[in-house]
């Protein structure tokens, strides 16, 4: 009697056992079967900036790195919420058989096969696990869709699908900046094209155009290209993709950088300003609409200093404003603290010290700072 209790114990916990080998296996055929085959297996990813020459890695060769599981939660560019659990190694996985981590970096763009694209900053590089996930949500990717980079706790616009290719990119990329054009006053200068943009026409011009006009296009140190929106959103666009775009001026979330070649997600609307090597295009009508307002008789205008701020110029001696028809004025910080930068009767744009101010500037392109 007493042995057959046991026995029949011993039964009861041999089933349990080999019913929860069973069930991990249903649950998780994939991470669990590094040595079994999938269909998109070898499908490659390009990975640049790594080793001294570009290499793939497939599908197959990512299974073999240990995984995580981790719940994602982003929020998309509408609002919306994007909730899903990501199954993959983590990026610092798959770099540590290189003896790097992703903090080593400046940046890291992920490119998608539908040609989308985004830099992941320092800041996020060193503060949150990216996953290189091939199962979302329990379940393995579409076979057109390999892989998907899910980073927890940051906006899904970082949360690359179908990615293609991987850019380690290292060294600082950030000249100081000497030199702030005015987008308006540059855009009414130049050849402006219709836009269709939804049920309305409207204007752009090329940042192509743009940039060969009223910056050095042929500075090689140029490597990437940084935006600034109004709602405080930073992104970075390498100088390849930004020359191939426009900026949208006029109607609906203008000044918007956007190309028809472009995945919606890479358009950046309420555009402040940019930064080309050591010049800033600015756009007063944004800065306007987020920045500190000061008041000069009945004008409302903002301070050089804050678009100083901004754009990351550095204090100068002196400061050479010019204007549309290319007439300069040199004027010390004291001088340029006196006046404000507006826009002149909502759409030129002026400088002024006051109504009969006599350092008073009307179409005011640009402001360099005298070194
Ligand atoms: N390959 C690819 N990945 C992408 C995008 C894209 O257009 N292509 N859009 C990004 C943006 S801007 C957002 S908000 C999210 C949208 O995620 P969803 O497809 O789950 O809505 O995906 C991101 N990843
Ligand atoms: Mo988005």
């Amino acid at each position: 009697m007493h042995k057959f209790k046991k026995l029949y114990l011993l039964a009861v916990i041999i089933l349990i056992l080999i019913g929860i080998v069973v069930c991990k296996n249903l649950i998780n055929p994939l991470s669990e079967g590094k040595n079994t085959t999938l269909s998109y297996d070898n499908q490659k990813i390009l990975i640049h900036g790594l080793k001294d020459t570009d290499f793939e890695v497939s599908i197959k060769d990512l299974r073999q790195l240990d995984t995580v599981t981790k719940r994602g939660e982003a929020t998309r560019s509408n609002g919306e919420e994007v909730s899903l659990k990501a199954t993959g190694p983590l990026l610092d996985t798959f770099l540590s058989k290189y003896g790097k981590k992703q903090k080593n970096f400046t940046t890291i763009r992920f490119i998608a096969k539908d040609n989308y694209s985004i830099a992941v900053p320092s800041d996020i590089l060193n503060s949150r696990q990216i996953i290189m996930a091939y199962i979302i949500d329990g379940k393995p990717l579409k076979e057109d869709q390999p892989l998907h980079i899910v980073i927890p706790g940051e906006r899904a616009m970082y949360w690359v699908k179908m990615l293609k290719q991987v850019d380690f990119e290292t060294g600082e990329n950030v000249k100081s900046c000497r030199k702030v054009v005015f987008l308006e006053t540059a855009s009414s200068n130049m050849s402006q094209e219709d836009y269709k943009y939804y049920d309305s026409i409207d204007k752009a011009i090329k940042t192509k155009d743009l940039i060969k006009k009223y910056a050095n296009i042929n500075d090689s140190t140029v490597k990437n290209v940084s935006m600034v929106a109004g709602d405080g959103l930073r992104k970075n666009e390498t100088k390849e993709n930004f020359l191939s775009a426009y900026i949208k001026i006029t109607g609906k979330d203008a000044p918007k950088f956007m190309a028809p070649q472009f995945p919606q997600g890479m358009h950046v609307r309420d555009l402040m300003f940019i930064n080309y090597g050591d010049a800033a295009v600015f756009s007063i009508s944004q800065g306007n609409k987020v920045l500190k307002q000061t008041g000069i008789d009945d004008i409302h205008g903002i301070d050089f200093s804050e678009i100083i701020k901004q754009v990351g110029m550095t204090n100068a001696k002196g400061y050479k404003l010019t204007n549309l028809n290319g007439t300069s004025i040199q004027l010390t910080p004291d001088e340029l603290s006196e006046g404000v930068i507006y826009l002149k009767e909502g759409k030129t744009v002026a400088f002024s010290t006051g109504v009969n101010g006599k350092n008073n500037m009307d179409n005011l392109l640009s402001i360099e700072a005298i070194q």
